[in-house]
């Protein structure tokens, strides 16, 4: 039995990782997440200058899950790519690449980051996040088809190491078939299903009032709340990309049952936020253990066996 994931030409000890975000701000944090039964971890979110973000309270745990307006806070750049170079100098199995999140506020800054990352020696794999609910006055880019569509364009004009993107939900078949067509003209190495579910609203009735200070109580929302939404995203995309473009499935990813769900509708990594935020790096011995129990009550001997393998009623 083994938990093995073969994901952008790599092999992975299992398919967990952090979603960018949790976990991930500091090196003492991505240190954590190195030590951890992790398979793999990915670094915060970035811009090229260092973010303060958005008024605290900005992230509020509820019982269904979470709701956050963090607004992008990150300590820049290049304190990333520091860490990711020393990282990788360090890193006694080649084989497990560094996963390194950009999120400018522009198509002009996230160039000049890819830029930089690609004349640099990192050899891991970068995730363009064009799904941030969170910056006032900023849309989510991947809800503009067409926007998403140049921006890719400029992306790939200069930018040759394994890249994937992290997509906010969709909610419509039109939309799943649109994106996919956009998706399905590049190179990319995957496609991150799904962001936060943006601009949900939580309110604390004992107070009558909201339970998070940016942009009057809205913020993204986390957690058992949205994996039937993300469920639904990683099937779509799994059914409708090229199969070189592989899916990481984000939402909702609780227990070893909710891992074994996104792995059905065809995801190849996981990645965990709400919960992690709740139970800390220990979550992935407990899950990977939930998952390895599942898969051996099922007769499972690795995930390939069931990889996709959703059944429909005909
Ligand atoms: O920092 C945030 O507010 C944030 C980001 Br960049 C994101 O992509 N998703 C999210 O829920 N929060």
């Amino acid at each position: 039995m083994s938990l093995e994931t073969t994901f952008a030409n790599h092999t992975f000890a299992n398919p967990f990782m952090n979603a960018s975000g949790v976990h991930c701000m500091t090196t003492q944090e991505l240190d954590e997440l190195a030590h951890s039964e992790a398979g793999a971890f990915i670094t915060k979110s970035c811009t090229i200058n260092e973010r303060k973000g958005n008024p605290e309270p900005r992230y509020f745990d509820v019982p269904l899950g979470s709701i956050n307006s963090m607004g992008l806070p990150n300590l820049g750049f290049s304190y990333y790519l520091e860490y990711a170079l020393a990282y990788e100098k360090a890193q006694k199995n080649p084989n497990q690449p560094l996963f390194f999140s950009i999120a400018g506020m522009s198509v002009q800054e996230n160039l000049e980051m890819l830029g930089e990352i690609e004349k640099s020696g990192f050899k891991g794999i970068t995730e363009l996040n064009l799904s941030c609910p969170n910056v006032p006055g900023k849309p989510q880019l991947a809800y503009d088809f067409e926007a998403t569509y140049e921006t890719l364009k400029e992306v790939f004009s200069i930018f040759s190491k394994p890249l994937g993107i992290k997509l906010p939900p969709y909610f419509d078949f039109a939309h799943f078939d649109q994106m996919a067509d956009i998706l399905n003209q590049f190179p990319l190495t995957y496609v991150n299903a799904i962001n936060s579910v943006g601009n949900g609203l939580y309110i604390d009735t004992d107070k009558e009032a909201v339970v998070i200070k940016p942009k009057e109580g809205f913020g993204g929302i986390g957690g058992e709340y949205i994996k039937p939404t993300a469920l639904a995203n990683v099937r779509a995309f799994y059914t409708r990309l090229k199969p070189e473009i592989q899916i990481i499935g984000t939402g909702g990813i609780r227990t070893g049952q909710d891992a074994f769900e996104h792995l059905l509708c065809g995801a190849s990594m996981l990645q965990i936020g709400t919960e992690l935020h709740k139970e800390g790096p220990e979550i992935f011995s407990r899950i990977t253990n939930e998952l390895t129990q599942i898969m051996s009550e099922k007769g499972y001997a690795s995930i390939d066996e069931f990889k996709g393998k959703l059944r429909t009623i005909s």
